[in-house]
């Protein structure tokens, strides 16, 4: 399986983030890239490319042009307004009741206006970062559409919160949504999008919400009890066309590998019945019991049985990494979902 990766996915590295109402160290940093190329290379899971230059119209088709150009321009206006500080934090949102009709010139309100959350600081190289990852996943995608059975594209940032003008969570760009949809846009009949990040994958799911040729379905912590706490409930089913093509499992804090696998069983069943062409595959380490920032227990090991698990689909699938902060193991646990898929496709065929 080939691995996608650039060294300038590695520009973006925030130092903190606010945290239980605390500026704490940032736990979405570089060396999570780092360590898991590091494993993979010595698991020799296949080569390391780096991604292609695609033009803005791939990542346009999933996020609004004024939400890519403020994102592009961003630190330019931060420098313009004399700001200091080397991360820019929002503190300021149009929630309930305020209007969203009008983009605010003022830094602090566009800020408020594209984000969500306080959780997701912006730096000087955030755009170069965040583009090269979402070429990370386009590249993926090629390969893919060139035949490939699987790829994995190692980005970073991570993109499943991002949403069509939102960023938050840690992602800016959607990276599996604009790789869906560039499979979509190149000759790709249906796509299903396996979310199975500890976190709701709120941001794919708000794209994709009215259509039926994506189906997307998530694994993760209940949103009652957990980030991103507004998207993700069970009843989330999916409007218009996409009414039924929406599938959330929300669990609770402290969720095992039993549990979690009957969920997945569960996820298997209505992949199987929507009888995808590709699945994307948005892999978050973050179920892991070591992890600092999420609350279920899945062990190193649980990772091969995701692996294996996907392979029985019998779909090609490209992967694309999201969350996981456990960093000395994050190396261990990614391999082993991707050597986990690639011996049971082995054994199968
Ligand atoms: C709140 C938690 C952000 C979650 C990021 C993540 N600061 N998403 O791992 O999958
Ligand atoms: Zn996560």
């Amino acid at each position: 399986m080939k691995t996608i990766f650039s060294p300038d996915q590695l520009l973006h590295a925030p130092t903190k983030e606010i945290s239980d109402g605390k500026l704490v160290p940032a736990n979405e940093i570089p060396s999570r890239a780092e360590i898991v190329l590091e494993h993979l290379r010595k698991a020799q899971l296949g080569d390391v490319i780096e991604p292609r230059n695609f033009s803005l119209q791939p990542i346009l088709k999933v996020h609004d042009a004024d939400y890519v150009t403020f994102l592009q321009n961003f630190w330019q206006f931060w420098q313009e307004a004399e700001r200091s500080e080397e991360e820019a934090i929002p503190f300021v949102w149009p929630v309930h009741g305020l209007r969203h009709d009008i983009v605010p010139e003022h830094i602090d309100g566009k800020l408020g206006y594209y984000s969500f959350d306080a959780g997701t600081p912006m730096v000087a190289h955030t755009w170069k970062s965040v583009r090269k990852s979402a070429e990370t996943a386009l590249t993926g995608a090629d390969l893919i559409l060139k035949g490939e059975n699987s790829a994995f594209a190692l980005c970073r940032p991570p993109g499943h919160h991002a949403h069509r003008r939102l960023y938050g969570g840690y992602c800016f760009l959607n990276n599996a949504a604009i790789a869906a949809q560039y499979l979509r846009d190149n000759g790709v009949g249906k796509v299903t999008i396996f979310d199975v990040d500890y976190h709701h994958g709120n941001g794919t799911q708000a794209i994709f919400y009215d259509r039926a040729d994506v189906q997307f379905l998530s694994i993760h912590a209940d949103p009652k009890v957990e980030f991103p706490y507004f998207l993700g409930h069970a009843n989330e089913r999916g409007l218009k066309e996409g009414a039924g093509y929406n599938h959330n499992y929300p669990l609770p804090h402290g969720t095992q590998w039993d549990q979690w696998e009957e969920a997945m069983e569960e996820a298997c069943r209505a992949i199987v019945k929507f009888a995808p062409d590709v699945i994307v595959i948005s892999l978050g380490m973050d179920p892991y019991e070591k992890d600092p920032i999420s609350k279920f227990k899945l062990k190193s090991g649980d990772f091969l049985k995701i692996g294996a698990r996907l392979a029985k689909l019998g779909k090609p699938a490209l992967f694309v990494m999201e969350g996981g902060y456990a960093v000395g193991d994050l190396g261990v646990n990614c391999t082993n979902a991707l050597t986990g898929y690639l011996d049971a496709v082995t054994v199968s065929t």
